[in-house]
């Protein structure tokens, strides 16, 4: 991955395949879509983490030593972020990291609001490259990470274990690492959740040319491409699509593309694991599980990491 949007989008065009990386569908509006996602019933992943974390919050709070300095991946939603902070022992302080300076800031200042007397550092930073922590942080014994919602899941397995490999340097010795993961199920459940009746989705996905036309001064006809979710089953993963309706032609930094029809832009992939899969990975960077839990239906699951 380059690092700007019209780099990686004439990548993607000139490149066999047109993966785009699936961060540049997080826009103002990416992020509003996706949290409209969040709440559609046939979105299962948000609601039922949350149901884990609900349910076993002593459980997973009586694993984390008492004054631990809380490292999360992302700014956290406030619906699974302020229960844990609140349900742990003294926590020593909360760093939210986050790639958007302004949606980091406004969820902090929600996090204070919802636990007070907390000290939280929110701190700007790409968690898919090697990133820092803040200086002057609070004094504590030990970190715990915490990254909800099976985001690690839009990595590729290269960059999960480069990642899960970062933080066990970060996070240090006897850290604990508290990671929800979406785990391999039937198409007839994945692809509604990717490919809802509501069409949010496919109004996320499609956010992304709007985005481009508007930021890269391009023409995607937006009316030509259709958005699909596709399930692969080795490794299991959701991939979206953006599928050509009808030969296409696009013009963009000066130059032209001629897309066939059938082609398609590859805006996302969303892998999923077996718990047994995942462990195995997790291992490779050196984290051990010592727990887990998941719903009734063994549609996601929260695991507990220790270095
Ligand atoms: C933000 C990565 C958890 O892969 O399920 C939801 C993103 N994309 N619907 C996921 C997403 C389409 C989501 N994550």
């Amino acid at each position: 991955m380059t690092q700007t949007l019209k780099d990686d989008v004439l990548a993607a065009l000139r490149e066999p395949g047109h993966r785009i990386p699936s961060t540049w569908l997080y826009d103002q509006r990416g992020s509003e879509l996706f949290e409209a996602i969040t709440r559609l019933p046939s979105y299962y992943p948000t609601r039922t983490e949350i149901s884990i974390l609900d349910a076993h919050l002593a459980d997973i709070a009586a694993v984390v030593p008492t004054d631990s300095l809380v490292v999360e991946l992302g700014s956290g939603s406030s619906r699974k972020t302020a229960p844990l902070l609140r349900a742990l022992e003294q926590p020593a302080g909360y760093v939210p990291l986050d790639i958007s300076a302004a949606y980091l800031a406004e969820a902090a200042e929600t996090l204070r609001a919802q636990v007070p007397n907390l000290p939280v550092h929110p701190w700007v930073a790409d968690f898919t490259t090697a990133f820092d922590l803040p200086p002057d942080l609070p004094a504590h014994t030990g970190r715990l990470g915490f990254f909800p919602g099976s985001t690690i899941g839009n990595l590729t397995a290269e960059n999960a274990h480069a990642l899960l490999r970062h933080c066990h340097t970060l996070l240090g010795d006897g850290a604990r690492f508290l990671l929800g993961i979406d785990l391999d199920k039937s198409p007839e459940v994945l692809i509604p959740a990717y490919d809802d009746p509501e069409g949010v989705t496919a109004e996320f996905n499609r956010n992304l040319l709007v985005r481009i036309n508007r930021e890269l001064d391009a023409n995607f006809d937006l009316a030509a491409f259709r958005h699909e979710a596709r399930y692969f089953e080795d490794p299991p993963r959701i991939e979206m699509h953006l599928v050509c309706e009808r030969p296409v032609s696009v013009q963009m930094a000066g130059e032209s593309f001629e897309l066939e029809a059938g082609e398609s832009l590859h805006t996302e992939t969303s892998h999923k694991y077996s718990i047994a899969g995942f462990t195995a990975l997790a291992a490779e960077a050196d984290w051990v599980v010592s727990h887990q839990w998941h719903d009734a239906e063994s549609r996601f699951a929260v695991l507990m990491m220790q270095s």
